[in-house]
């Protein structure tokens, strides 16, 4: 089909969450959130970037994006007439990094594409992946549960989320805390998932101090260790990943398909965190997949607290047939009480259902865009011969 694109359009978002949201890379109140429409002359669609308000999870974040998507990004897909998503890492591959601000460009050129053709993106995806699996209708469920001042108030907040289904937490530990933490969660909920992220917490100690400090976590089966040491400390793993019996995965390391293989290499890592937005895109989190199914590598999707539209494509991600650990699926009202996009809702029995519309396969809801727009600007593809590289905004 010959799709026109008419224009690219931002939005800056700021939609409330229901409770903060703590983590090492700060306290969430509401969800900054860089969105992407593009459009076409046979339809829209819609993409989210994943980076955080603020550069403390990984050198992105939502101004920043805003500014290399205004100044170089969207003027690169204008000018190059992109037209599908498999063409936004190629436009984009003379930038340098924004991981992030790339997935959700490739995530809206994917959403019109598909929508255009009808398809779902959990089946666009799973055609694109080497195994041959279709994709599952549904999928467990999780969540990651924020830092807590207390133990009594964390386990508090796991009982609401067990009460609603979920069979898999992720809790954010922090070094001294760690084993009396999940020793409550374990106490009370014998057969519960768990998973525990240190966002790095372990690196001042090293590999030698963070094995000791985690070792008490081995008598109460977590499933995992997300990231104890620092981003770029892939030898450090991979040193803890010997002197620990305890399965070490990996998050903010891995920014590239190629960055995972070389992770299941040198032993870094025995689980994968897959995170689109961090890997470049949904198509690249597809090859880390790939990877990781090849390997027999246990892997997960993460999320980063997206709206309903991140969050849509998470859960067609997680999908497929190579994503074998529960990951931070959880249905839209976990964070959200009135979301941009949706729905995405948890079932009784613990999972979410595979969204089975055509691209994303969830619909805008304007009117809370309208009411949690903090910022938009259009940039339409302008006749050859203009200036391609400024917008307009309004
Ligand atoms: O480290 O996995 C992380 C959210 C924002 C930034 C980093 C992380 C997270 C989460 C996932 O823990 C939360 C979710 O979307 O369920
Ligand atoms: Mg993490």
């Amino acid at each position: 089909m010959n799709r026109e694109l008419a224009g690219i359009e931002l939005v800056k978002v700021e939609v409330p969450l229901r409770r903060p949201w703590s983590s090492a890379a700060g306290t969430l109140t509401t969800r900054e959130s860089l969105l992407a429409r593009v459009v076409f002359s046979t339809g829209e669609g819609w993409g989210e970037c994943a980076a955080l308000p603020w550069p403390t999870y990984s050198p992105e974040y939502t101004d920043g994006a805003m500014a290399v998507a205004e100044r170089y990004a969207v003027p690169a897909l204008l000018a190059g007439s992109v037209s599908s998503g498999s063409a936004v890492a190629p436009a984009l591959g003379f930038l340098k990094g924004h991981n992030m601000l790339k997935a959700g460009l490739e995530m809206a050129f994917l959403d019109a594409e598909l929508r255009a053709a009808g398809k779902p993106l959990a089946v666009h995806l799973a055609r694109c992946s080497a195994t041959g699996q279709p994709p599952a209708g549904s999928v467990p469920a999780g969540v990651s549960i924020g830092l807590k001042a207390s133990t009594g108030e964390l386990v508090d907040e796991v009982a609401s989320f067990v009460d609603l289904g979920y069979r898999r937490v992720k809790l954010k530990i922090l070094p001294g805390s760690e084993g009396e933490m999940v020793a409550a969660v374990r106490r009370r909920w014998p057969g519960l998932t768990i998973m525990v992220d240190a966002n790095g917490a372990y690196a001042p100690g090293g590999p030698a101090r963070a094995a000791e400090q985690l070792a008490p976590l081995g008598a109460h089966g977590v499933a995992c260790v997300e990231q104890p040491l620092s981003a770029g400390d892939l030898l450090g793993h991979a040193h803890l990943a010997r002197l620990t019996p305890l399965p070490i995965c990996l998050d903010e390391s891995l920014t590239s398909a190629a960055g995972v293989s070389l992770a299941i290499e040198v032993g870094a890592c025995s689980v994968v965190n897959i995170k689109a937005g961090r890997l470049g895109g949904y198509l690249e989190a597809v090859k880390a997949h790939d990877i990781c199914a090849a390997a027999s590598v246990p892997a997960w999707c993460g999320g980063m607290v997206e709206t309903g539209l991140g969050r849509a494509a998470n859960v067609a991600l997680a999908s497929l047939s190579g994503f074998t650990l529960p990951g931070d699926i959880s249905g839209s009202s976990r964070f959200f009480d009135c979301d941009v996009a949706g729905p995405v809702e948890l079932s009784p029995d613990g999972t979410v259902a595979v969204p089975s519309g055509p691209g994303l396969g969830v619909e805008m809801d304007v009117a809370a865009l309208g009411r949690f727009a903090t910022a938009r600007s259009w940039h339409p593809r302008l006749p050859t011969g203009l200036a391609a590289s400024s917008g307009q905004r309004s």
